[in-house]
């Protein structure tokens, strides 16, 4: 008998442990484990009933993915059967109770629902989450689910994937009864009492309780619609709900086959694919080569902000959500006045909208501060600073917090593109100084690129990798060049989008072909959206940078110059009404093609395909560079950046993913075309180049290649 479940005796009472850290998930070998362990415990006479539990912190988080990834992956396509042995644990002849702590998920709780009753700490979640990774339930559960929650229900969980609370289980007759005590902390023993109570009833099998499944058109019909209209990649979503009609019409030996078939065909979809390798990079991120997770992080107690503009008002509102006291400095008192405003106009639209309660709310307001002095930060063991981009200012702010602050206190800036260790010279605690890059608004962004200077300590960085997790953000360790790893692709995807416009294309056509692909906006609305100005002033500060003779885009400056800056002045590449809507203006198109005139730049029909090919492109040529440099350490970090921070849709699994995707041959060939009709700005990045010649993919660059800055 494997290691992986474990059968142990409570007098008459079979206790079956899954024991596969971290999770329990459901690999072959412990599908297999479970299966001879049931065996044996059905054919044990001397056991009257079998408890099924989870070792550790959780019941089953689902099927193990890394398999997943692996079958989808290769050419053998052998796709796990679980099927066989939930119905298997079902037909058992004597009582069966999973006892559920922590987390029942996807195959987790498919495995929970075949047994004949189910116990749960009050703390424990449960959920079909497999539609967020562009699969559906492939081991009953649409079948089981139903059966115990009803069809509506069923419906909500399969299509959304959001996890229920122990007590929601309860009530809506999915879990039997809830038990204080986690895993052997006293759920054991009482899933074991319960247990017990049931020998002698006739079990009750749940692919045979049909009292809820009463079909209801309007619910499926209902369910599709607004499936439709609120999801861009929505295959799973109605396979699930397919499915579960399948249950609620067919009878279950046929119903059964429909989910498998459905759940087959979404496992090998490329939308599946890119949600699973989502999943796994983002939990790659905490993984950086040469500083182990031993290295001891600071504690970080007491924050500081400087800054009480946008961005430093939102990142005060992360810490303060975190739990943590923050201090938010800013000039004068005027200025600090709009920062708490800020706050608490978002503040109250949280609390509009039901994310927080105005208690929560209360909490955080207090954990808040304003001070109009540096002193304030003398105890602080973090300060994030947020002031106006500019080296000079930067550099100064820092060299006061050098001096004010505690010795072994961060200090961290949020610039989005100016160098960390230019910034770093101003202090004599250069490993303690790295970048946060937050985004805006930085309440509600999830990403946080960690920018790591020459002289960060290892220290530095295990700090701001976990703070990040505890601040609720994708924390993204990246090296420091100019506009870091997110900045410095999405510079040229805009670039990108504006020579489409000089060449002749339509703004909205623009925006739509990305919108198409599956952005989250198109790319000129996203810069009407961050404000043109900022673009324009980088342009001009980096302008003596820029290679004579080499093209560079035009159109957003000139719109800048006539104080055209987006939606803050309700004119950018769009004109914007009173309740923010873009509106075409027509008069843009006819600067443009002015503008082209002037400029000697041919017009031509531009396809949606080419308008995505060079925006899309563009990017991954510079991410292949990125990579080389190692600037991230690996393919995944940058998706991660994209998904988190830039709308990519996460059904392409971000730009990287996309080109393996696509396949790098295919890429490359296009760049070279591209290289030649525009010249040096298409330049083949050498990676990319050696990576389509070997026919290798992003996915077979290693991270050892990567010299971390
Ligand atoms: C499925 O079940 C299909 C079925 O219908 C069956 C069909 C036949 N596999 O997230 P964390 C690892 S589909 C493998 O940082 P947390 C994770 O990689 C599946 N590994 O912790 C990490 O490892 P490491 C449906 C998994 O506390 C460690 O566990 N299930 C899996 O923030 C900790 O993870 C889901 O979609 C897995 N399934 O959150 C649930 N899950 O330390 C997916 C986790 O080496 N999982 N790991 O980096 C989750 O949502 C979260 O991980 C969970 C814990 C809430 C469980």
């Amino acid at each position: 008998m494997s290691n992986l479940v474990r059968i142990t005796r409570e007098q008459d009472v079979a206790v079956l442990t899954i024991d596969n850290p971290p999770v329990n998930a459901l690999s072959t070998d412990v599908r297999q484990a479970i299966r001879e362990a049931i065996e044996q415990a059905d054919n044990d006479n001397s056991a009257a009933a079998i408890v099924l539990i989870g070792a550790g912190r959780a019941f089953v988080a689902g099927a193990d993915l890394h398999e997943f990834q692996k079958i989808t992956s290769s050419a053998s396509q052998r796709i796990p059967e679980l099927m066989r042995l939930v119905e298997r644990i079902e037909d058992c002849r004597k009582p069966v109770v999973a006892a559920i702590h922590g987390y029942a998920f996807g195959g987790g709780m498919e495995l929970a629902m075949s047994a004949h009753y189910r116990v749960a700490s009050p703390s424990a979640q449960m959920g079909q989450p497999e539609v967020k990774l562009g699969i559906i339930p492939g081991a009953g559960g649409t079948q089981r689910l139903p059966r115990l929650a009803g069809v509506a229900k069923a419906v909500e969980m399969c299509s959304l994937g959001a996890p229920i609370s122990a007590a929601e289980a309860l009530q809506l007759g999915i879990v039997d009864k809830l038990m204080e005590g986690d895993g052997d902390g006293g759920l054991l023993a009482k899933a074991v009492a319960f247990a017990r109570e049931a020998v002698g009833k006739p079990v009750r099998k749940t692919r045979e309780r049909n009292e809820k499944l009463a079909p209801n058109a309007a619910v499926f019909a209902a369910a599709r619609d607004s499936i439709r209209t609120k999801q861009r990649a929505p295959r799973a979503a109605l396979a699930a709900i397919d499915a579960i009609e399948a249950a609620a019409t067919l009878p279950y030996a046929e119903s059964r086959q429909v989910e498998q078939k459905l759940f087959n065909e979404c496992l090998f979809s490329d939308e599946s694919k890119a949600l699973i390798h989502a999943f796994l990079a983002e939990r790659e991120l905490a993984k950086i080569p040469g500083i182990p997770k031993d290295v001891p992080a600071i504690p970080i107690n007491r924050v500081g902000v400087v800054g009480a503009g946008t961005m430093g008002a939102g990142i005060a509102m992360v810490f303060a959500n975190a739990g943590l006291p923050v201090v938010i400095k800013d000039v004068d008192q005027a200025a600090l006045d709009r920062g708490l405003a800020t706050i608490q106009k978002n503040y109250a639209n949280s609390v509009k909208r039901g994310r927080f309660t105005q208690q929560f709310v209360d909490e955080r307001l207090r954990l808040i501060r304003p001070a109009l002095s540096y002193d304030e930060f003398a105890d602080v063991d973090i300060v994030i600073e947020a002031v106006f981009e500019g080296m000079t200012f930067k550099k100064e702010v820092f060299a006061v917090l050098d001096g004010v602050c505690k010795p072994g206190a961060i200090l961290a800036t949020n610039t989005s593109y100016l160098d960390i260790d230019e910034i770093a010279s101003a202090t004599k605690r250069a490993q303690a100084v790295l970048g946060t890059h937050f985004f805006s608004p930085a309440n509600v962004m999830k990403l946080l690129e960690v920018v790591r200077a020459k002289a960060t300590s290892k220290e530095v960085i295990a700090t701001c990798m976990q703070l990040s997790k505890k601040l609720g953000k994708v924390g993204v360790l990246v090296g420091n060049c100019r506009g870091f790893v997110g900045n410095r692709m999405f510079a040229l995807y805009r670039r990108e989008a504006q020579f489409l416009v000089e060449e002749g294309a339509d703004v909205q056509a623009v925006d739509k072909a990305l919108y198409d692909f599956g952005m989250a906006l198109g790319p000129l609305s996203v810069a009407d959206l961050a404000g043109l100005d900022i673009g324009w002033r980088m342009r001009k500060e980096f302008r003596h940078l820029q290679k004579p003779g080499v093209r560079q885009p035009f159109a957003e400056d000139r719109l800048c110059e006539m104080g055209r800056y987006g939606q803050k002045t309700n004119a950018g590449w769009y004109k914007y009404d009173e309740n923010r809507r873009a509106i075409p203006d027509p008069e843009v198109t006819a600067w443009m093609r002015q503008w082209a005139a002037e400029a000697g730049i041919p017009q031509r029909q531009i396809s949606a395909e080419e308008m995505v090919e060079r925006c899309i492109y563009s990017m991954i040529n510079e991410g292949a560079r990125i990579l080389d440099e190692g600037i991230a350490l690996r393919a995944g970090d940058i998706d991660m950046i994209y998904l988190n921070g830039y709308g990519f849709p996460s059904h392409r699994g971000g730009p990287i993913w996309y080109a393996d995707t696509v396949g790098l041959k295919k890429v490359y060939d296009r760049i070279c075309e591209f290289y030649e009709r525009h010249g040096e700005l298409w330049e083949p990045a050498p990676l990319l180049e050696e990576l389509a010649k070997d026919g290798k993919g992003f996915a077979d660059f290693s991270c050892e290649r990567a010299v971390p800055v």
